[in-house]
C-alpha cells in the first residue's frame, strides 16, 4: 500500500480513452419547381445555409437547370431544422419550394 505515483495510482481510477468521432453528416438538397421566385431561392441560401450571395446565385441556378442541388453538409438534427426552416419560410411567402436530406 505504499509506492503508487498518484498520476498512475489504481486505486484512484483508470484515465478512460474514449474516441472521439465525427457525427455522420447529411447533404442537404433543394428541389427546383415553376414558381418559386429566383429571388427568394437565392434568399434561403443566403439566410438558412449562411451562403454569400455570389455562392447562394450559383446554387440557385445549379438547382433550377439541374432539377435538384446540394446546400450543404450537417449533422442529422441539424440538416432535419434547415429542411423544416425552409418549409416553414416557403410556405409563409406561399411557394412550393421543396428541401430534402440524403444520406452521405
Ligand atoms: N425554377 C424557378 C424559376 O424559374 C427558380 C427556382 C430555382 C425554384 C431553384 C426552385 C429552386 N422561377
Amino acid at each position: 500500500m505504499g509506492d503508487f505515483l498518484a498520476e498512475n495510482d489504481p486505486r484512484i481510477g483508470v484515465k478512460e480513452e474514449l474516441e472521439v468521432r465525427e457525427p455522420r453528416k447529411y447533404k442537404v438538397l433543394l428541389l427546383n419547381d415553376d414558381y418559386t421566385t429566383m429571388d427568394f431561392v437565392v434568399e434561403i441560401l443566403i439566410h438558412v445555409f449562411n451562403k454569400s450571395e455570389t455562392e447562394a446565385t450559383l446554387i440557385m441556378l445549379a438547382v433550377h437547370n439541374e432539377g435538384k442541388g446540394v446546400c450543404g453538409l450537417y449533422p442529422a438534427e441539424i440538416a432535419e431544422t434547415k429542411v423544416d426552416t425552409v418549409h416553414k419560410l416557403a410556405r409563409q411567402a406561399g411557394f412550393p419550394l421543396k428541401c430534402s436530406m440524403e444520406g452521405e
